[in-house]
């Protein structure tokens, strides 16, 4: 396969007015009719007679007429995925007809079957599976569809926009006709077919327009749509309220379903969710579910500004559109939620996954320069680091020159494909500054790394910090900061300007860091302060200060910062873990430094902390974190580590653990909401963690809590503490009258899937392979590979770092099958294995050697192809 590059852009020889399809739906095919209104693209390419190329993919093509004419074979060629027709006037009408086989397309992009469903994937480039058409996101039509298919079996079609016409047809069948007012690129066709039931709801917008809003699930699930109603209806309401957004159409539609190879997808006026990012009652679904699917439901409504109305001219724009909308979400979230325990969940997805990427083989720019195949590019770093760079843009300019900015980009252009270059522009042109030097941050790959000095100066009483950053061409780096004095408080330093080499650089808290070095002096400090570095994780660098263990004991307690008073407690948690690795490694006996457990105790005796807060300040660093941060990756040493310190602080803080439990297990009728669950999630920690002990009675109260619970949130919790501790007995049979009492209920059924495969007693090889068997997997589902699969090599770490090398075999068996399925699902699951790079040698070489398999397989997919490949360069 060859790389396309951003370089070669070249805007289209041609513009389609108009797109009209026709979908006839059948058991065994789909004929598909496309009518498309042309012209050359004269504004672009005055002179150029250039040919008419169109892409399509696995088509049967029918017949081609051109201004109502019927083309002979000798005028156009048919290659590979390409079809041109070799002379064209400057305007005409193009027909095309051709059939695909829904029924067989396991790949899950264009139009396949879900479950007795018909449904779309469009994005990135999907819609070449559906019909010959300029499948690029800077082209852009009014789509007028007709859907018909059988009544009884698919009494529901939709499509984008308004539906426009309807009757029933001869042999049973029917006819929908929709048409959208919006001009769109084709990533954002859909069409449904089936049997669904619908939830109702309505907004009135802020300019008192009634838009009608509809859920549309398979009738068993109707049960589970009020979460989402109610979730949408708080995305619309904010997005006019933050960013002045108003809906513009006058029916807005989600439907589920459940085969999905992403969470959701932005459909102009028709979201295809993913039936685990939508469906939810107290019964079905914990609150992390509630949660994403709060999130994932606001995320895609936002896309309807910040993608569809302006989207993206090239997909190397892709963060154009899912940065800023992973940015909107996370706002939203935050003004929904706890903010500080959002930013902390943020960060750690940086930390962990996005930094883990940006040092390995797929490491790419916010903005690539090249790619393969487009669909290896949803990745942590198009979407997290791209939403951690508009969040540096909203420090850098403040909220109200932020949303100044935001006003200019939307209105400037609707309407438009265009790119990061100009999302940036509007954001200095409403601002009068220039991001020059910011602008960096799309493109260039890499984590930047910090390292931070101080020095006292006791006699002339300033404070000096010495910023040092690892890259030669230097970012713009803001860097919120605060300086902590002895009592605690927030130190009011006055900065000495004169003394540092650009005057502006501290502003409201916020350092901005624009060269390699850099001097920031604060004068009249009467005692040395603790600095408060990096606060609210104000950008997505490694920024290193050697702390030590009291001041990160200090800053737990008193920094007003809740992103790094918790922190501290993860740097101070690394700290002695670390050392509990070397004193394995010595042979020597290992010895937790009770700093921490005290530093623990403390955080549990304050009551001014909330319980979401408190929730997340006691679970110690991931042991994917934890590897992130070491130059060797040794899984089974830090795994040996984390728990022994895990255990030791389990003993040691069991009976306030368990006096917190008593206080917080209530009996109340469950609320998806926030203080609930921050309720809910700190009693769960503390469960988790008593079980961990030695003290059967505190596996009992799990039991208790497993049977008695009316929640998903507080079985599963109850569940997967037994599934992840010693406690066997207790675990199968909770195991097995879970499975009995909700083996109806697939996502459920997940859940129960991925708690076993995920765990370090269950995720056994032996194990997975028994799940991968069982009668509630299935291949072909993407969230059944997810939960067993992903669940393996993502979370069971010791099992899939087996010394034997088993787990990588494994992984890799699954990917040479899945490869011929599902390609976009099989390249996912190479990611574990194309970081070999990091790990300890023996672990490393025999995960290159099932790269190495499965590079020599037939018939690779350009997905596959691209990650295995780089991954071996
Ligand atoms: N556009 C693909 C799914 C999402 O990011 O919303
Ligand atoms: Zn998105």
């Amino acid at each position: 396969p060859e790389s396309i590059y951003l370089k070669d852009y070249q805007a289209p020889h041609f513009v389609i007015e108009e797109t009209h399809l026709r979908f006839d739906l059948f058991e065994d095919y789909a004929q598909v009719d496309s009518r498309l209104v042309m012209r050359r693209n004269r504004e672009q390419h005055e002179n150029v007679e250039a040919p008419l190329v169109l892409v399509g993919k696995q088509l049967e093509l029918l017949a081609i007429a051109i201004d109502g004419v019927r083309l002979s074979d000798d005028e156009y060629l048919l290659e590979d995925e390409l079809l041109t027709i070799h002379k064209v006037s400057d305007s005409f009408e193009l027909e095309i007809s051709n059939r695909i086989e829904p029924q067989n397309n396991t790949a899950l992009e264009g139009l396949y079957k879900s479950g007795g469903m018909f449904c779309t994937q469009c994005e990135a480039e999907g819609f070449r599976r559906i019909t010959y058409y300029l499948d690029r996101p800077d082209v852009m039509s009014i789509f007028t569809t007709e859907v018909i298919a059988d009544k009884a079996k698919y009494p529901i079609l939709l499509s984008n926009g308004n539906a426009i016409a309807q009757g029933d047809l001869e042999n049973g069948r029917h006819s929908v006709s929709w048409h959208d007012p919006h001009r769109k690129p084709c990533y954002l066709f859909a069409l449904v077919a089936g049997d669904l039931m619908v939830k109702e709801g309505s907004f009135m917008t802020m300019n008192g327009r009634k838009v009608e809003l509809k859920i549309f699930v398979e009738p068993q699930n109707i049960d589970k749509t009020e979460y989402a109603m109610d979730a949408l209806k708080r995305s619309m309401k904010w997005d006019e309220d933050k960013y002045g957004r108003e809906y513009d159409l006058d029916i807005f539609m989600i439907v589920a379903v459940d085969d999905f190879n992403m969470g959701a997808m932005e459909n102009k006026g028709l979201n295809i969710f993913n039936s685990s990012c939508v469906l939810a009652n107290p019964q079905t679904a914990t609150d992390a579910s509630y949660l994403r699917i709060e999130a994932i439901v606001a995320h895609e409504y936002f896309h309807n500004w910040s993608g569809n109305r302006v989207t993206c001219r090239d997909w190397f724009q892709l963060s154009l559109k899912e940065g800023f909308t992973v940015y909107r979400d996370s706002q939203f979230t935050a003004d929904m939620n706890s903010a500080a325990v959002k930013r902390i969940e943020d960060a750690s997805i940086m930390r962990t996954v996005q930094f883990a990427e940006d040092a390995g083989p797929m490491a790419h720019p916010v903005q690539p320069d090249s790619f393969m195949e487009i669909a290896n590019f949803y990745t942590v770093t198009i979407y997290e680091k791209g939403s951690e760079i508009v969040g540096m843009i909203h420090k850098l300019l403040g909220a109200k020159g932020f949303r100044k900015g935001s006003d200019l980009y939307f209105e400037r252009h609707d309407g438009q494909a265009v790119t990061i270059n100009e999302f940036v522009s509007a954001m200095e042109d409403a601002n009068g500054t220039s991001l020059t030097q910011f602008k960096r941050w799309y493109k260039s790959a890499g984590t930047p790394v910090v390292n931070v000095e101080s020095y006292y100066d006791s006699a002339a009483k300033t404070y000096t910090l010495t910023f040092n950053q690892s890259c030669d061409e230097p970012f713009l780096i803001p860097i919120e900061l605060g300086l902590i004095g002895r009592n605690g408080q927030d130190i009011n330093a006055e900065l000495a300007a004169g003394l540092i080499n650009k005057r502006d650089a501290y502003k409201k808290g916020i350092f901005q860091l624009t060269e390699k070095e850099q001097v920031l002096v604060f004068t009249d400090v009467k005692e040395e302060p603790v600095p408060s570095l990096l606060r609210d994780f104000s950008a997505p660098i490694k920024l290193n200060y050697d702390y030590s263990r009291d001041q990160l004991m200090f800053l737990m307690q008193h920094d007003s910062d809740g992103f790094n008073r918790w922190d501290a407690g993860q740097n101070l948690a690394l700290d002695v873990i670390y050392e509990v690795m070397q004193q394995f490694s010595d042979g020597t006996q290992p010895k937790v430094d009770g700093r921490l457990i005290t530093a623990y105790f403390s955080v549990l005796k304050r009551d001014d902390i909330d319980h979401a807060m408190l929730a997340k300040m006691l679970l110690l660093p991931s042991v994917s974190y934890i590897g992130e941060t070491q130059d060797v990756i040794d899984i089974l040493a830090i795994n040996q580590a984390r728990s022994y310190v895990q255990s030791v602080l389990a003993e040691a803080l069991a009976e306030k653990l368990a006096e917190l439990y008593k206080k917080l297990n209530v009996q109340q009728s469950y609320l998806p909401e926030p203080e609930q669950m921050a309720q809910r999630g700190l009693k769960n920690a503390a469960l988790s963690y008593l079980l961990k002990t030695d003290h059967k009675k505190y596996c009992d109260l799990a039991v208790t809590q497993f049977e008695n619970s009316d929640n998903m949130t507080d079985s599963m919790a109850a569940l997967a503490s037994m599934v992840n501790s010693g406690y066997k007995a207790q675990a199968e049979s909770a195991l097995e009258s879970f499975y009995d009492k909700w083996q109806a209920e697939p996502l459920v059924v997940n859940q129960w899937l991925a708690v076993q495969a995920g765990s370090a007693e269950y995720g056994t090889i032996e194990n997975i392979n028994k799940l991968l068997e069982h009668e509630a997997f299935d291949i072909k589902n993407p969230n059944k590979v997810r939960s067993v699969i992903g669940a393996f090599a993502g979370q069971s770490l010791i099992n899939f770092h087996a010394l034997d090398g088993s787990g990588y075999q494994l992984l890799a068996d699954k990917i040479i099958l899945l490869n011929q399925l599902n390609p976009q699902i099989a390249s996912r699951l190479v990611s574990p294995l194309s970081k070999w790079r990091r790990y300890v040698d023996s672990q490393a070489q025999q995960m290159k050697q099932q790269l190495q398999r499965i590079m020599a397989q037939n018939n690779l997919s350009k997905d596959v192809y691209e990650v295995v490949s780089k991954s071996l360069i």
